[in-house]
């Protein structure tokens, strides 16, 4: 069943189970065109997820800074389309959520190899701090930290299932949060890795 983890976050447990095979040949796709790279950060480390991005704008970091760009790094291409299945996806698990009008334009897909992790941070480059960010988890699980509205809040762990929908809105959506170290497995879909999809309306 649905878990109300704070007002306005919402874990949808298994939501995505039974699209997972249509959503992961889609994120095959968008990375059949622009492959998953490691970003430095402005402080000059490198990520240890890899990224990749679809929809209109896509999010990126280098010593510049972190923005949401419509061309990808260095070219001046765009990035592919949001393919449907994201997008209804996204759709409906914010409609189901009480955000009936989520109109995602981005959504970044993070990869996780074993000992990938994501510190504690806030999304704060997004524009739109009224719609929600919806997080689709597929593949190996992982534990997430949702922290309160201080780094030094301490974050409760939250597992993650292949699956799992959560639904980040209201007076959550700046919360701190990130990602423990993901530990190797061999999962049937994804083999021995994590994907997080991340929706957001950034315009
Ligand atoms: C809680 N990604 O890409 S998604 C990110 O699993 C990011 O890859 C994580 O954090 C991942 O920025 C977690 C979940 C998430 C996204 C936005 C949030 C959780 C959030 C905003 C507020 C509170
Ligand atoms: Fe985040």
């Amino acid at each position: 069943g649905d878990e109300v983890l704070a007002p306005g976050a919402m874990l949808l447990r298994g939501y995505a189970v039974g699209r997972a095979e249509a959503l992961v040949a889609a994120v095959e796709e968008v990375q059949s065109r622009v492959p998953f790279v490691h970003l430095v950060t402005p402080g000059g480390h490198t990520m240890s997820v890899a990224m990749t991005n679809c929809g209109r704008v896509g999010w990126v970091s280098d010593r510049r800074g972190y923005r949401y760009a419509a061309t990808r790094p260095g070219t001046d291409q765009p990035w592919p389309d949001m393919p449907d299945v994201l997008r209804e996806l996204a759709e409906e698990a914010a409609r189901r959520s009480g955000f009936p009008d989520f109109d995602p334009d981005a959504c970044l897909i993070n990869r996780y190899e074993p000992g990938a992790r994501m510190s504690l941070h806030q999304d704060r480059d997004e524009n739109d701090r009224q719609a929600p960010i919806v997080s689709v988890s597929l593949g190996l699980p992982a534990v997430f930290q949702f922290g309160g509205f201080q780094r030094s809040d301490r974050p409760a762990r939250i597992p993650l299932a292949h699956g799992d929908v959560v639904v980040w809105g209201g007076p959550s959506r700046m919360r701190f949060h990130g990602v423990l170290a993901v530990k190797p497995g061999d999962h049937p879909l994804l083999g021995n890795c994590r994907i997080n999809l991340t929706f957001r309306k950034v315009f």
